[in-house]
């Protein structure tokens, strides 16, 4: 028996239209209680290896490699219909890797990611989990509408006003013709966010007398293209392909 993932939400052609208008889309309190609960103990886990072992960005980056429930999650039900509504029915994982933010973290910079930049057909997507939720100016995540329209990889900026006079000046959102602006979320606790990976984000700093802020991201995509962030180990990837029991099987390969 399967845990109950999300809430019931809908994924019709208005989300649709704004997912590829805006670039990102949020589902406020999407996960169930129960999942929210279970996420936590898997991404503290994570951090305890973090601690004990030392090598920081193995466990991150390949989280769902250290912990079952994390990697139950990549091809549960009802996951793997949610990202069929962004992508479609041909689709790979890309990888799993948690983003908590501990009281005091910097955040992160302004940047983009890149795939397949001269195939827009191809398509690439982050699910962000934020499990309890972030307020702007504390761990929280900031986007540009349209940016993702330029499939940019190379999108840069340490601040805000740096963004602002740099990628973003005389630019205008593709579709609507209005000047791009940034825009501050905040969201509740149990959280989705899609985001196409092309979509310019930023982290605001976590307060320093904050709690951790708790996060795993899940990225999928349409196959065709390498990719950079494919965070799957060989052992991994072999295990799963020759493994005719897993459910991974048909997801794991880079094509
Ligand atoms: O920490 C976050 O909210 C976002 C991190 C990020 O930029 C990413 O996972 O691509
Ligand atoms: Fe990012």
């Amino acid at each position: 028996m399967t845990d109950q993932l999300f809430h019931s939400y809908r994924f019709s052609e208005t989300e649709r239209q704004r997912m590829d208008l805006d670039g990102h889309l949020a589902y406020p309190s999407l996960l169930t209680q129960d999942v929210q609960v279970r996420l936590t103990e898997a991404l503290a886990h994570i951090q305890s290896l973090e601690r004990v072992e030392g090598y920081p960005n193995r466990f991150r980056r390949f989280a769902a490699e250290y912990n079952a429930f994390l990697e139950s999650l990549i091809t549960h039900p009802e996951m793997l219909k949610l990202v069929s509504h962004v992508l479609g029915k041909e689709v790979r994982y890309d990888h799993c890797a948690t983003i908590n933010r501990s009281g005091g973290n910097g955040g992160s910079h302004w940047h983009s990611h890149g795939y397949a930049e001269d195939h827009p057909h191809l398509g690439f997507i982050r699910i962000f989990f934020y499990i309890n939720g972030f307020e702007i100016n504390d761990g929280g995540l900031a986007v540009v509408p349209g940016s993702h329209l330029f499939r940019d990889t190379k999108i840069h900026a340490k601040s805000d006003s740096e963004l602002e006079s740099g990628w973003m000046l005389g630019k205008q959102h593709p579709i609507t013709g209005q000047s791009l602006k940034i825009e501050h979320l905040s969201v509740p606790a149990g959280t989705v966010i899609l985001m196409w990976t092309h979509a310019a984000h930023g982290v605001s700093a976590r307060r320093p007398d904050s709690d951790t802020r708790w996060t795993v991201v899940y990225a999928y995509r349409n196959p065709g293209k390498p990719s950079g962030a494919r965070w799957i180990s060989q052992e991994y990837e072999n295990q799963k392909r020759t493994d005719s029991n897993s459910p991974l099987k048909d997801l794991i390969s880079l094509y």
